[in-house]
């Protein structure tokens, strides 16, 4: 493998310019001009490009972010909702949480619902405290936009990255198109936040790429109905007919999902369908019922784990989907890319600090190590409460008993909450 140890290197006066060499547009409003050179050029503006861009900006790392859509359609794509202490502390600790604080709603646990029966897991009892917010992927994204826009640093759309050229030089460089022109972008470092579909992968030769990969035999049918939700806390519902899970927007915005065949066509479930189906797959003895309303949103998610090592070449790193997908159930896939970028930022303030490159080195293995966690908990959580079309009576017993294990016991209660919750990062 080519010398993958980033060179030393003294962050340099990255003050991006435009290509006439003058500074590009000043603080507080999105840079005209585009940038020619920084310290650490950012393919990708979600979550995981736009809290990397804030966390860098905050230790006084030269960045830019580079997104190939424009800003209307980063802020609405509807994607996850729930975010984990580690990743509410870092939106804190970068002035990016104030709306969070005001409408993000805690929430101490969840329900698990088989053979008509629920089950509460309560997490600060099983976990010493640790709790999650309700908080839209799309508010996420929307607040460090408006910081980025507003604060910098520069965050161009429409900028859609071809490729990355020497990775394993110390002067990689990002090609892309912006505005009708073909550009590059000279960094010290480049990231790659770009996604599942991204390029930056592509930066690691194939002969030096691992890829590990499952596809699940179903997805989910995911929907936002202008309804209040029917319970205060999410609920996931075992049941032989499919999976389905109660979570929600706001006190008015209800986020429902359930398990459907892939290639499903959301055009063959009008709104009475989906609520008789969730109506049936959330039954449970007593009061409970479920409220219906106008159905405002309609996707079919498909569901894989996938897996990427390493990521990191030379000078270009994978951060969040572009490194490894997680399939939902376990509110993983935001959180997972929070907490890559959150190690990516501690080792490169400490670079521009210190010169050393140590953390630099390790961060491969540090993010794997939780990767792999976050998928196995995923996979956990997806196995355990999915039906698969095709499984055996025996594999629903042993599901079954799985949920049962859960709620008679503390310590089986206890590895979920902590997993759910969050684990400590780093
Ligand atoms: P993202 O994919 O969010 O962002 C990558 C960005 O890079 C995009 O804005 C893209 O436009 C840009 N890009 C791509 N190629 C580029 C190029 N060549 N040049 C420039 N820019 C480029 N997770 C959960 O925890 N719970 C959920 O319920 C949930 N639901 C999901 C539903 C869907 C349909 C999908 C796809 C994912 C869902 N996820 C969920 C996972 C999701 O939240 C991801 O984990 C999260 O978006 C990861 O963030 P990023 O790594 O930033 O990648
Ligand atoms: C969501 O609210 O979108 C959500 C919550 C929990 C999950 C998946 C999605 O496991």
């Amino acid at each position: 493998m080519a010398d993958a140890t980033p060179h030393d290197a003294t962050p340099h006066d990255a003050t991006p310019h435009d290509a006439t060499g003058h500074r590009t547009a000043p603080r507080g409003t999105a840079p005209r001009a585009t940038a020619r050179r920084t310290t650490v050029g950012i393919v990708g503006g979600g979550p995981a490009g736009l809290l990397l861009a804030r966390l860098l900006h905050r230790a006084g790392v030269d960045c830019v972010v580079l997104e190939s859509r424009e800003r209307a359609y980063v802020e609405q794509r509807q994607r996850a909702g729930i975010l984990e202490q580690g990743t509410v502390d870092a939106l804190r600790e970068s002035g990016a949480a104030d709306r969070l604080d005001r409408e993000g709603i805690v929430h101490e646990g969840i329900e698990l619902r088989w053979e008509r029966r629920g089950h509460r897991i309560d997490f600060p009892e099983l976990t010493g405290g640790r709790k999650v917010w309700v908080y839209a992927q799309t508010e996420v994204v929307r607040d460090l936009i408006a910081l980025q826009l507003a604060d910098g640093p520069p965050l161009l759309f429409g900028a859609t990255v071809r490729e990355i050229t020497g990775a394993d030089t110390d002067r990689p460089v990002i090609h892309y198109r912006h505005e009708g022109r073909e550009r590059t972008l000279e960094c010290d470092y480049v990231v790659g936040c770009d996604g599942f579909h991204g390029v930056t992968r592509a930066a690691i030769p194939e002969k030096h790429r691992v890829s590990h990969e499952r596809v699940y035999p179903y997805s989910w049918l995911g929907i936002l109905a202008d309804v209040p939700p029917s319970c205060d806390e999410l609920i996931y519902a075992h049941s032989r007919r499919g999976f389905a899970l109660h979570s929600m927007r706001s006190a008015t915005v209800s986020r429902l999902y359930l398990q459907v065949p892939n290639d499903t066509d959301p055009a063959e479930w009008p709104d009475e369908r989906i609520w008789d189906e969730l109506d049936a797959r959330f039954a449970v003895d007593g009061e409970w019922k479920l409220r219906r309303g106008p159905i405002t949103s309609k996707a079919v998610l498909p569901m894989r784990s996938h897996v990427t090592e390493p990521m990191r070449w030379g000078r270009v790193f994978l951060a969040g989907d572009a490194a490894h997908i997680v399939p939902p159930t376990g509110a993983k896939g935001l959180n997972l890319a929070a907490s890559d970028v959150i190690v990516l930022a501690r080792a490169l303030a400490h670079l521009q600090r210190t010169g050393d490159t140590d953390l630099l080195a390790a961060y491969s293995d540090t993010c794997l190590r939780r990767v792999w966690r976050a998928e196995h908990f995923s996979w956990f959580m997806t196995t355990t409460l999915h039906t698969d079309p095709q499984q055996s009576e025996f594999q629903t017993r042993l599901q079954l008993s799985q949920l049962g294990r859960i709620a008679s016991s503390p310590h089986a209660a206890a590895e979920l909450a902590e997993n759910y919750a969050g684990l400590p990062i780093g």
